[in-house]
């Protein structure tokens, strides 16, 4: 049995609570949070006694064989260090990893030196509707993709539980674009070059709420990224990334309620339904998320047990990272201007 303790105990850190419930062979022992009474409070829900203020009292007093991070970014990089320079114990953190690349180099490498494993909570690729578009490409479904898009358009009001996204100075790309341009690489591979442009649409919050990205992949396949919170729309998607992919075979598309249609050039069409299946302690629309926490924990505790990194390891992630970089500093430069 994996001993693991949770560091961050707010808003999303519920999810990881009850999913590692679910996890076989890892347990969460003890959790910590700078804040009292959200410690108490989730000590008390989940029935968890060992509780700590301070990370350095908890590293001092437990036998722990992982760390589950979800404090945010601003905490990621000290976290990640002190933990690394403890010694023995792997780390898992939620995105997005850092703010800046050179703090995510610099945990990156922290734990390459202390000789622990380290991954980030990239849990939006493991949404059940997205293994189904992975597994459809990879049994050749539609030949050789050239064009994808990954599409998530919504007004859900993520401000009422996140309080922080209306008013930190970057906003979707960083908070939300990081998950959808983690697909991109997931289902179409390494990008080779990108233009972006944001705008922020709602005047009530500081920072970028829609986001508009081409991406030219290493493997020649061009695709689009699209990311709003300012879409209203008749049928409220969230937290659906909706999905199309054209290849020399024929075409995919993963559509709102989950629904994946593969049409063949040769003439036939499949309709699939590819819902998350239902947990107990999920309730709609975050569902889909909220099995996604559970399926990443499973696999990043799989990997734990057999000496393996998690596909969403730090320096794997730093890929993503790195798209959400680029995408700030191409919508902040010049664009092409068309001549007439
Ligand atoms: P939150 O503010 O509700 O919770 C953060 C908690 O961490 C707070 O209780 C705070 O007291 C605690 N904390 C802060 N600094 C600490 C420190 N140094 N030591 C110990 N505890 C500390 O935030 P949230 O909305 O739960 O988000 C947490 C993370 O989860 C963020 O990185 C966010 O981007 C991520 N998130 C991920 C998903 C997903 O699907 N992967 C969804 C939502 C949020
Ligand atoms: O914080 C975000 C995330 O990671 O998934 C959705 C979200 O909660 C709001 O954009």
């Amino acid at each position: 049995m994996l001993k693991g303790a949770l560091i961050g105990c707010g808003y999303f850190a519920e999810n990881h609570l009850h999913a590692w419930r679910q996890v076989p062979d890892a347990a969460i022992v003890a959790l910590c949070d700078t804040d009292p009474a959200r410690l108490a409070a989730a000590s008390q829900t989940f029935s968890i006694g060992r509780t700590y203020t301070s990370l350095e009292a908890m590293l001092a007093a437990e036998a722990l064989d992982f760390v589950d991070i979800a404090t945010g970014p601003r905490t990621h990089r000290a976290l990640v260090e002190a933990v690394a320079s403890h010694g023995g114990i792997a780390i898992i953190c939620q995105k997005p990893i850092a703010r800046a690349m050179a703090d995510a180099e610099a945990m990156v490498a922290a734990c390459a030196a202390a000789g622990v494993p380290f991954a980030i909570h990239e849990n939006f690729r493991w949404q059940t509707p997205i293994r189904a578009v992975k597994a459809a490409m990879e049994e050749g479904a539609v030949g050789t993709p050239f064009f994808g898009r990954c599409s998530f358009r919504s007004a859900f009001d993520v401000y009422a539980r996140q309080p922080y996204l209306a008013t930190d100075e970057r906003f979707i790309v960083e908070d939300l674009g990081i998950h959808i341009l983690d697909i991109a690489r997931f289902l179409f591979g390494e990008v080779a070059h990108l233009s972006a442009t944001t705008k922020r649409v709602n005047p009530a919050i500081r920072a970028e709420d829609v986001a508009t990205i081409l991406m030219g992949h290493a493997n020649d396949v061009t695709s689009v990224v699209d990311c709003s919170y300012a879409t209203a729309l008749p049928h409220e998607r969230f937290p659906q990334t909706l999905v199309e992919v054209d290849g020399s075979e024929g075409t995919l598309r993963l559509d709102a309620d989950y629904r994946l249609t593969v049409h063949r050039k040769d003439g036939g069409t499949t309709v699939r339904d590819v819902a998350p299946r239902p947990l107990d302690w999920a309730a709609a629309p975050a569902h889909l998320i909220q099995e996604s926490v559970l399926a990443f924990q499973r696999d990043a505790a799989r990997c734990l047990a057999e000496g393996r990194l998690p596909e969403t390891s730090g320096t794997d992630n730093l890929k993503t990272f790195a798209l959400v970089q680029a995408v700030y500093r191409s919508a902040e430069g010049p664009m092409t201007r068309v001549e007439p």
